[in-house]
């Protein structure tokens, strides 16, 4: 079976197509570092969905290390680069975070939040299957009630990750299940909850709102609850995935992304623009849809990955 570098690596291969390889493109026979290099180089950055700010850093950078110095091979280029994206990467200390799975408070409740389809309910089967490595008792939380099969496809991964669930019927409040949840946990001492949620309703206000009463309900059961609020993102939705972490952040909270689908992406980039503009740290991301493909995300590693 393929390590998780050589899996994050593979699915890498598009994002680096893009953004490595058009940057050595752009400058490949340059005899220095132009004008009308710079605006290739800009233009191949954003295309790999770095985003503006970034991309206007990584410029000024350039600039200052290499100047116009010779371009010449586009080996220092691409050095200057992975620099500067490790280290604007490891600028965000909580990445990844080592003690994610011994969490001090009991129960330690996660609210997992997204629009539909990003992964949330894999994510969570796979979150829980690594608690139950780490030896710490999880319930889940089917608080989709929205959609008719939500709560059976979180019933068959818990019974796989041998984890406690919490549900009821179809289009119940899901403020209840949530709080029921919390309950069930307090008074049986669960280290864990994860709760589900909906990523689609009526309109997207009602979702919002939703999101919040749910996190507000917890809250009366446990006062620091949720304690985690994890959005998950599709990678490959790029820039949309932006566009979600802002309206999501503002109405609850986030306090990690997870970021799903790097497997055969083009628009790894997002990994980057996401963290700058929102400063919110990437807890784990995704690369595959087997219960193993979710990891710890570690900068040095994914920025490693890239460039190999
Ligand atoms: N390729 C790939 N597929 C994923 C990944 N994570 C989730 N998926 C798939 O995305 C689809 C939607 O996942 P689901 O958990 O139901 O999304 P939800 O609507 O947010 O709960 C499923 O087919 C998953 O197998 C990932 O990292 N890579
Ligand atoms: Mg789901």
């Amino acid at each position: 079976m393929a390590s998780f570098f050589e899996k994050l690596k593979s699915g890498l291969r598009k994002t680096k197509q893009g953004l490595v390889d058009g940057v050595v493109y752009a400058v490949t026979g340059k005899a220095r570092l132009d004008e009308t290099t710079i605006e290739d180089l800009e233009t191949a950055l954003i295309a790999a969905d770095l985003g503006y700010d970034l991309t206007a850093d990584l410029i000024a950078r350039l600039r200052e290390r290499i100047g116009l110095r010779e371009a010449g091979s586009s080996q220092a280029v691409v050095a200057c680069m992975k620099e500067f994206l490790q280290e604007r990467l490891m600028a965000f200390p909580a990445n990844g975070r080592r003690d994610f799975f011994s969490p001090a408070q009991r129960p330690h409740v996660i609210m997992v939040v997204g629009v539909n389809g990003v992964g949330k309910t894999t994510t969570i089967a796979k979150l829980a299957k690594r608690f139950r490595e780490h030896e710490r008792s999880v319930l889940v939380a089917a608080a989709d009630t929205f959609r008719a099969a939500a709560s059976d496809q979180l019933d068959i991964w818990a019974q796989r990750a041998g984890v406690d669930i919490v549900r009821t019927q179809h289009g119940a409040d899901p403020a209840a299940v949530a709080f029921d949840a919390v309950q069930s946990a307090k008074s049986k001492s669960t280290e864990i909850v994860i709760v589900d949620t909906a990523g689609r309703l009526h309109t997207k206000s009602n979702l919002m709102e939703e999101m919040k009463k749910i996190s507000r309900v917890m809250g009366r059961v446990v006062a620091e609850a949720p304690h985690e609020v994890l959005l998950v993102i599709d990678a490959t939705t790029g820039q949309n995935g932006l566009r979600q972490a802002e309206v999501f952040s503002q109405a609850v909270g986030v306090t990690g992304l997870v970021i799903t689908k790097l497997d055969g992406t083009a628009k790894g980039g997002i990994v980057f623009s996401i963290q700058e503009k929102l400063k919110i740290p990437v807890r784990f991301i995704g690369v595959g849809e087997g219960i193993d493909d979710l990891q710890p995300f570690d900068p040095a590693e994914f920025v490693e990955a890239l460039f190999a």
